[in-house]
C-alpha cells in the first residue's frame, strides 16, 4: 500500500444505467464524506452511460473511475472481477448502479469489515432485520431465497456465515481475494468468490429497495447460469453436462404431454421430443459444458453431427436394451430404466469429453506419441 492508495474501492457493475449514475454518486458521495473512497464503474453499456459517468466524475467530491469493457467478458461477474483487479484499496466494496443498495448502508459496511477483523462483510436481505421486498415480483423473491437455500445446502461449511449468497451488495478484504481462482459468469460474484475461498463472513441486515430508474437485466438466462456456476462449483464440468441432461428430459416429457394431448400419436410425439431435446442439448452444452473447448475440437457443424449422431445411435440401443432387460424378467422397469440412463450418461459424457470436445493439445500429443512410438520399438 502506498500513501496515495484509497482505503476504499466502491466498485460499481452497469449495464445501461444512464438514468441512475447522477444520483448514485450523489448518494455515495453523501455517505462517504471524509472518507478515504474511490468510486470505480465498470461499464458494459450500450447506450450513453459512459459518457454521463464521465460528466458526472468531473463535479464528484471524491475520485470516480471508469472501466469500459467493449468485451464484457464474464458479464456483471467479469466486470466485477477487473473492478476489484484494477484497485490498490484495502477494502473493495460491491455495489449496485440502480440505487436498490442504499448508498447509506456503506459506511457501515466498511465500519463493520474495520471492526470486526472479517474477511468480507455481506449486506444480507436474509439475516433478521434485512428483506427483499424490493425485488419486483413475488415469482422472483420466492426464486431468489429458494435458491439461496438450495445453495447454502450445497456449502454447508463456506456458507455456515453467509445467509445471503446471491446477494451483490459486499465488501471484501482485497488481499483475501486470489482473483485466479474465480470463474466470473453470471450475476454471482460473492458465491464465487465464497465458494473458493475459505474466508471470515460477518453480516449485516439491509432491505433491498426498488430500482430508481432504468431496467432489470436479471433474466431467464441469468437463472439458467445460475444453476450452471452452482453445478461448476460444486462438481465441474460432468455435473454441468448432468443438469443440462435433466433439463433435457424434463423437456421431453413436457413435449411428449404437449403433442400427445394435441392428438399426435405417442410413437411421433417420443420421436419429435427426442430429436428437439437432442439439438436443444446440444446448444446448452456448447454454452455452458464444453464452452472452453469449443474452439479446441472441429466446426460447430462436425462437433453437431457426432453429438446428433451419437445420441440417436445410443436411444436405439437404449431403448429396445431396456425393453429387452424388462421382458427377460430380470429387472422391474423402474430400476432397469435407472440402470440404463445412468449408463447411457457416463457413456455420453465420455464420449463428449473425449471425442466431440476432445481438446486440441491432447490430440496432438497422442499423434506425437504415435510418431515416437514406431522410433522406440525399432531401438528394442
Ligand atoms: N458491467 C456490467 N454490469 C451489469 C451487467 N448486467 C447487469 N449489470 C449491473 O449489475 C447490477 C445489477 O443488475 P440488475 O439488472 O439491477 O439486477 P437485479 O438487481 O437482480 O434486478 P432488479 O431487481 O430488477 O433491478 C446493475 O447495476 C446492472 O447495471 C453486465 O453484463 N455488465
Ligand atoms: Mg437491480
Amino acid at each position: 500500500m502506498t500513501l496515495t492508495d484509497p482505503v476504499l474501492s466502491i466498485i460499481i457493475p452497469t449495464f445501461n444505467e444512464a438514468p441512475n449514475v447522477l444520483e448514485l454518486v450523489r448518494q455515495v458521495s453523501e455517505a462517504v464524506d471524509g472518507l478515504d473512497a474511490e468510486i470505480v464503474f465498470v461499464d458494459d453499456s450500450t447506450d450513453n452511460t459512459p459518457e454521463i459517468i464521465t460528466a458526472v466524475s468531473v463535479g464528484a467530491s471524491l475520485p470516480v473511475r471508469m472501466i469500459h469493457r467493449d468485451d464484457p467478458v464474464g458479464g456483471l461477474s467479469g466486470a466485477v472481477q477487473d473492478g476489484i483487479r484494477s484497485s490498490t484499496a484495502t477494502w473493495c466494496l460491491v455495489m449496485d448502479g440502480d440505487l436498490q443498495h442504499p448508498p447509506s448502508m456503506v459506511p457501515v459496511l466498511l465500519e463493520t469489515a474495520q471492526a470486526s477483523g472479517a474477511d468480507v462483510v455481506v449486506a444480507s436481505r436474509y439475516t433478521r432485520g434485512g428483506a427483499s421486498s424490493g425485488l419486483s415480483n413475488v415469482v422472483r423473491q420466492a426464486v431468489s431465497s429458494v435458491s439461496t437455500t438450495v445453495t447454502r445446502a450445497m456449502f454447508p461449511v463456506r456458507l455456515a456465515d453467509c445467509t445471503d449468497p446471491m446477494t451483490g451488495f459486499f465488501v471484501v478484504r482485497r488481499d483475501a481475494v486470489d482473483l485466479s481462482r474465480l470463474r466470473p459468469r453470471g450475476f454471482k460474484i460473492l458465491l464465487e468468490i465464497l465458494a473458493r475461498h475459505r474466508l471470515s463472513v460477518v453480516e449485516v441486515p439491509f432491505v433491498f429497495g426498488r430500482r430508481f430508474a432504468g431496467r432489470s437485466k436479471a433474466s431467464l438466462t441469468q437463472g439458467v447460469r445460475f444453476f450452471a456456476q452452482l453445478a461448476s462449483l460444486r462438481f465441474g464440468r460432468m455435473s454441468r453436462f448432468a443438469v443440462i441432461g435433466g433439463i433435457g428430459a424434463a423437456v421431453n416429457i413436457a413435449i411428449v404431454a404437449g403433442l400427445t394431448r394435441a392428438g399426435v400419436g405417442y410413437m411421433w410425439a417420443a420421436i419429435v421430443a427426442a430429436e428437439l431435446t437432442i439439438v436443444m442439448n446440444f446448444l446448452l452444452q456448447e454454452r455452458f459444458v464444453f464452452r472452453d473447448l469449443r474452439h479446441e475440437g472441429r466446426g460447430t457443424w462436425h462437433r453437431f453431427a457426432q453429438s446428433f449422431g451419437f445420441n440417436n445411435v445410443e436411444t436405439a440401443i437404449r431403448l429396445p436394451f431396456l425393453a429387452l432387460l424388462v421382458s427377460t424378467g430380470h429387472l422391474a422397469a423402474a430400476p432397469a430404466t435407472a440402470v440404463t440412463l445412468l449408463v447411457a450418461f457416463v457413456v455420453r459424457f465420455t464420449f463428449h469429453a473425449r471425442v466431440v470436445y476432445r481438446p486440441r493439445a491432447s490430440r496432438r500429443s497422442r499423434r506425437a506419441q504415435a510418431d515416437v512410438l514406431p522410433a522406440l520399438e525399432e531401438r528394442r
